[in-house]
């Protein structure tokens, strides 16, 4: 049984008085059947769409992450507007399934919408972002158990460990983008988790291990500076014809865990867009690259969550993306097109069970 820390404790509680206030919400037999810390990421499109997929949500699992519905696009059709009801959809299908639910993402490179963009002036840019991350994560206060507050600020190919990513933020913030997204986001929730998310970290390339090393470099470097950082996110978008690199990322992990860090798996899914062989053949590889990752990032102990970015072949960005030559549809998620679990859903089993 692992210690929960405080705002996990805060969260659990209330998600507990919420599941004893409805107790036939979700029935036994379902619930004996989820993975503690195991999630996914949905849209409420496919949630509303096809019902088959909240079912699989409930049956599998304890969290949900939307997918697009508490970014900035989808929130902030302008400077004056909040626009809450799509999040809040998800949150009350959570809460119905007695799930929680966590936030993804305050500050990012993309995703910024046009109105923001048109802000010439520093001030006007750093009153529109304090605007929005302090508001929104004000609203959820109390309702989500985390919040991945910067998001992917580590370029891809970094040439020294200091390189981060040019945003727009970073034009018109500098490097203060980072702390001040989390310093708004403590001041407005002093007890959701508050996470930094990376990608194209987990794999044995060059580029990767570069891209790792500038990521440790930053979070160091928002730990001395006395940053509110609970939390690394792993995506985990792994690539199926890359090793993952184990002994590295155990390493990194043990490490940040030292630091007080907690670990997050956050959008793990297998890019399968270069493998060939049968479905099962290539479902074998998929599940494989899973249990590295998972084995090395539980080297210094369980990891308490891991979230899948889609729950079934059906719905994932993969298939857009990553389509395959072949023509043949990808296999990048727990379970196939047709809900049905696959080897990567026996690999989360197996990594959760003692969650
Ligand atoms: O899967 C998401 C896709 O549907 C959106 O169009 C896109 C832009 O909002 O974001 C995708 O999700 C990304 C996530 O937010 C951050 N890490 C990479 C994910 C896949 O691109």
């Amino acid at each position: 049984m692992l210690k929960l820390d405080r705002r996990e404790f805060l969260i659990g509680g209330a998600a507990a008085l919420a599941a004893s206030a409805s107790a036939s919400a979700v029935p036994a037999s379902k619930l004996a059947q989820r993975r503690p810390g195991f999630g996914a990421a949905a849209t409420l499109w496919d949630l509303q769409a096809d019902p088959r997929l909240g079912e699989a949500i409930s049956t599998y699992c304890t969290q949900v992450v939307p997918v697009l519905e508490l970014k900035w696009p989808m929130l902030r059709p302008n400077a004056h507007t909040f626009n809450f009801e799509r999040a809040d959809a998800i949150l009350d299908f959570a809460r119905d399934n007695d799930l929680t639910m966590r936030g993804h993402t305050l500050a990012w490179y993309h995703d910024i919408p046009d109105w923001t963009k048109q802000i010439k002036d520093t001030k006007g840019v750093e009153r529109a972002y304090v605007d929005h991350i302090g508001t929104v994560v004000s609203y959820y206060k109390d309702k989500l158990t985390s919040w991945d507050v910067v998001n992917e600020p580590i370029p891809d190919n970094p040439k020294k460990i200091t390189d981060r990513r040019d945003t727009f933020w970073t034009q018109h913030l500098g490097s203060n983008w980072i702390p001040l997204a989390f310093r708004t986001a403590a001041a407005a929730d002093p007890f959701v988790k508050l996470a930094i998310n990376e990608y194209d970290i987990e794999s044995a390339k060059d580029s990767f291990i570069a891209k790792r090393a500038a990521y440790r470099n930053l979070i160091m470097d928002l730990l001395d500076r006395g940053v509110p950082l609970h939390a690394v996110g792993l995506q985990s978008h792994l690539h199926a014809e890359l090793e993952i690199d184990t002994h590295g990322l155990a390493e990194f992990v043990t490490e940040l865990r030292s630091w007080g860090l907690d670990v997050l798996v956050t959008e793990l899914d297998v890019d399968d867009q270069k493998l060939t062989g049968s479905p099962a053949e290539r479902d074998a590889i998929v599940a494989k690259r899973v249990n590295d990752l998972l084995t090395a990032v539980s080297t210094s102990g369980p990891v308490r969550s891991i979230l899948t970015w889609g729950l079934s072949d059906r719905y994932s960005w993969i298939n857009g993306t990553f389509a395959r030559a072949d023509k043949q549809p990808n296999r990048p998620l727990p379970l196939d097109g047709e809900f049905k679990p696959k080897p990567f859903m026996d690999v989360i089993s197996k990594f959760t069970r003692d969650a």
